[in-house]
């Protein structure tokens, strides 16, 4: 039977279990990637496991999104990270020197490899062939502390592209809207997509990326493109061919679902206020005014996009309402613009160019005025993520998002009458690696420093024989980790800080909630009830570490998203689904609810009987945890299970 290239790669990496999906699989990793805003409760992590130096081949700490620094704390921060990586082995990539993805795109990814990130849109390595996942912080620190990476197996979907897209007006990010339209924010869950079929061949890496980066959007596990001579280009200009291994599905491989998409057919795309797979074409909703447009985030930001961007923009002035912001991907993309006197196009037509690192995408600065209109060539449109809550923002591609800047309305690119040059991928990038610090081989003089904002790891106590807590609040379906942990100018800042940060938790939903919750610890702590695919979205452990030491002991919901559920699982907290969806109507805010016999149910078929104290009925609910995260679930969480062994 013919493998996929999912199943090759896994194979490769098997430290136990198998293939199959739905089975627990352990892997080797070959490559492990932090960013800051998540980065410095991963090494505090990796610290308090007590392991001298990583034990994967490359360690990656990386400094993009905390960049505003209004004070010391953020500042502070990029040191402790700075001296950590050079503590404990790990490269140290520089404020300035891009955003995580891009810049491991250029300058690590590599086809066959197996990479993590503690950042949701790690899949953007996929572009390159390579199965790169996002994790939580202390999933990190313990695999880079030497343990495998285990995961239970996705069901491997394949996306099969025909046809060739219709550029220049449309563009990857119009491929990755469309499958979002079709397949929704939950229509990836459990899954990898691995992208085959002729269309792939016409599409370069970054192309690749900007999809695979977005695939994070379908709740989707990660993406993958095969690594064919495209590949090879890339990492060619990168000067990085010696990377390079073809890498593709063989004749018969086996898929649990084929989706064919015809890239003719694909049509300049947008994804409307507040989810990112609220998606229409362009055209249906043009002659809306705009009053905002930001390009660039870890989606839309390779030099291509930039470039094509630029060519839009040249010899046009900004519209009179609209203000442009544009944030480069990488130093690399940045300096190269730059020198081509790229930039100078996009200066002289008022864009507000800003630095190579996130920016605007997770509310750091630039945050749209009150009811206005925000186009964004990024990937999370959630309510309130850009800082204004009565804001209304918009994805779409880098280079319609140029020409509704010009027009100051939203337009279909095709229909704007402005001129765009052919672009080519470059023969060769500009490679100056200056800002990337290597490990150093002699550790000893070395100390890891901490600012006053930097607070140790808390640690839950072990698992109750029997939660019997309050529901503090009653949810619907697709809850993000932004609403759970808001991020932001005003809270990224506390990211090392969880008594500080557990403040802000639901704070965009009910300001009361860390209140109440700190008042129902005395009192047997908090239960939260959520509807489906519960804590979509970021990485962020942050959204199950402050609950924690707020108090929450379990949260109910239809279903839950991967990564959060993890998370949750890693920091002591009961993941429990509903067996019947009726359950979830009958069951209120400020409910008593008391679950027993906890550690036994967990050890036997882990089935729960949940008891409504309020209103006097019970029902069941599941924790589906596998024998791993039964374990760790009982002894507290992921650290002391770690620390125990
Ligand atoms: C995001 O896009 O939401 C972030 C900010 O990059 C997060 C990580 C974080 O919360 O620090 C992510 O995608 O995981
Ligand atoms: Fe940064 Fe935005 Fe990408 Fe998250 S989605 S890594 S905040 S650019």
């Amino acid at each position: 039977m013919g493998k996929n290239i999912v199943q090759k790669i896994f194979e490769a990496h098997r430290v136990y279990g198998d293939t199959t999906p739905g089975s627990t699989i352990g892997l080797n990793v070959d490559q492990v990637y932090t960013q800051d805003a998540t980065g410095t409760m991963a090494w505090l992590e990796f610290e308090a496991i007590g392991i001298d130096r990583v034990k994967v081949p490359l360690a990656v700490s990386y400094v993009d999104h905390n960049m505003l620094q209004s004070n010391f704390m953020n500042a502070d921060d990029h040191r402790f990270l700075q001296t950590a990586a050079a503590k404990f082995g790990a490269y140290f990539s520089k404020p300035g020197n891009g955003i995580c993805h891009q810049v491991h795109l250029e300058r690590f990814a590599a086809p066959g490899e197996i990479a993590l990130g503690t950042d949701s849109h790690t899949p953007t390595g996929g572009g390159m062939g390579m199965i790169a996942i996002g994790v939580g912080g202390l999933e990190a620190a313990t695999v880079m502390a030497g343990a495998p990476f285990e995961i239970t197996m996705p069901k491997v979907v394949q996306v099969k592209l025909t046809g060739k897209l219709q550029r220049p007006w449309i563009t990857a990010m119009d491929v990755i809207l469309t499958l979002l339209k079709m397949l929704t924010v939950k229509g990836g869950v459990g899954k990898i997509m691995e992208y085959g079929g002729p269309g792939v061949k016409d599409m370069n890496v970054t192309e690749r990326a900007t999809i695979t980066n977005m695939g994070a959007e379908l709740g989707a596990t990660t993406s993958i493109f095969p690594s064919d001579k495209k590949t090879l280009a890339f990492l060619k200009a990168e000067g990085r061919e010696g990377d390079w291994v073809e890498l593709k599905a063989d004749k018969g491989a086996e898929y649990a679902e084929v989706i064919v998409l015809d890239l003719n057919t694909i049509e300049p795309m947008i994804a409307q206020p507040h989810s990112p797979d609220n998606v229409v074409p362009i055209r249906e909703i043009a002659g809306k005014k705009v009053d905002q447009v930001c390009i660039g985030s870890c989606t839309n930001s390779s030099y291509e996009a930039m470039r094509a961007v630029a060519s839009v923009l040249k010899g046009h002035t900004v519209s009179e309402g609209v203000n442009l912001l544009i944030n480069p991907g990488s130093k690399q993309v940045y300096e190269m613009l730059a020198r081509k006197g790229l930039t100078a196009d996009m200066i002289a037509a008022g864009a507000r160019i800003l630095e190579a690192s996130c920016g605007p995408c997770i509310g750091m600065g630039a945050a749209p005025g009150t009811g206005h209109v925000s186009i964004r060539s990024y990937n999370r449109n959630f309510h309130g993520r850009s800082g204004t809550k009565e804001a209304f923002v918009y994805l779409t591609n880098p280079i319609a998002c140029a020409a509704m800047a010009v027009k100051g309305e939203i337009i279909d690119p095709r229909d704007a009458g402005l001129h765009i040059d052919k672009i080519k991928e470059p023969e060769k990038f500009l490679i100056n690696d200056n800002l990337i610090i290597p490990p150093k081989a002699d550790t000893s003089d070395v100390q890891v420093i901490k600012g006053p904002n930097i607070k140790e790891v808390p640690v839950k106590e072990q698992l109750r024989d029997s939660i019997e807590a309050e529901v503090l609040l009653k949810l619907d379906n697709n809850i993000t980790t932004d609403d759970i942990m808001p991020a932001g100018s005003k809270v990224l800042p506390f990211r090392s800080n969880i008594p500080a940060i557990s403040e802000f938790v639901f704070e965009n939903i009910d300001k009361t909630f860390s209140s109440r919750a700190q008042a129902a610890k005395a009192n047997g702590g908090s239960i939260v009830v959520g509807g489906e695919n519960y804590g979509q979205g970021s990485s962020r452990e942050h959204a199950a570490l402050a609950p924690m030491f707020l108090g929450l002991q379990a949260v109910i919901a239809k279903s839950f998203a991967r990564i959060h559920r993890t998370n949750l699982i890693n920091f002591g907290i009961l993941p429990l689904v509903f067996k019947a969806e009726e359950d979830y109507e009958k069951i209120g805010k400020n409910d008593r609810l008391i679950i027993k016999n906890v550690p036994d149910t967990l050890k036997g078929d882990q089935t729960f009987t949940v008891e409504n104290l309020t209103k006097g009925y019970t029902f069941k609910a599941a924790s589906n945890l596998n024998d791993r995260e039964r374990e760790l679930l009982l002894k507290g969480g992921l650290l002391p299970y770690t620390k125990n062994r």
